[in-house]
């Protein structure tokens, strides 16, 4: 469902017959610079799926608790290109660039490869999930080059 979210994010933004259709409702715009996504353990909250240029940071902030994002790579969280930790006033900061073909995030100055963005376009697509709300707390990023 996400990634399907996500791709319809990617094709709103792209020009040809995809495009003539018009936006799906729902479909945010594209965000540059620091990038604010709320995140809450509440029943019913589904992070928003993000369309980023590429260079931007995504500052997750949280609305309740503490929570922890992770790619959404299959293997131990240390495998993801970010982990993410925020709660009530700590905001979690992560920059994403498209680096030749591939995605990469930077978290505390450190770059990592995210092995499991998938390339749409010009754009990467990422899925995430929150490791301590891993059943409702399921977001996308869309990084566009
Ligand atoms: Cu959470």
């Amino acid at each position: 469902m996400l990634r399907a979210l996500a791709l319809l994010a990617v094709l709103a933004l792209m020009p040809g017959p995809a495009a003539a259709v018009g936006v799906p409702a729902g479909v945010p715009g594209m965000c540059e610079g620091t990038c604010p996504v709320p995140g809450s353990g509440i029943t019913g909250f589904v992070p928003p799926v993000l369309v980023l240029r590429s260079g931007s940071t995504v500052a997750w902030q949280s609305m309740d608790i503490g929570h922890l994002n992770l790619e959404d790579a299959v293997g131990q969280p240390s495998d993801g290109c970010f982990d993410a930790f925020y709660t009530t006033g700590v905001d979690a900061l992560v920059t994403f660039r498209v680096v030749d073909g591939g995605l990469v995030a930077e978290q505390d100055g450190v770059p990592k490869a995210c092995a499991s963005a998938t390339a749409v376009g010009g754009a990467q697509v990422l899925t995430y999930y929150c490791r301590i709300h891993s059943f409702t707390m399921k977001g996308a990023l869309v990084v566009v080059a």
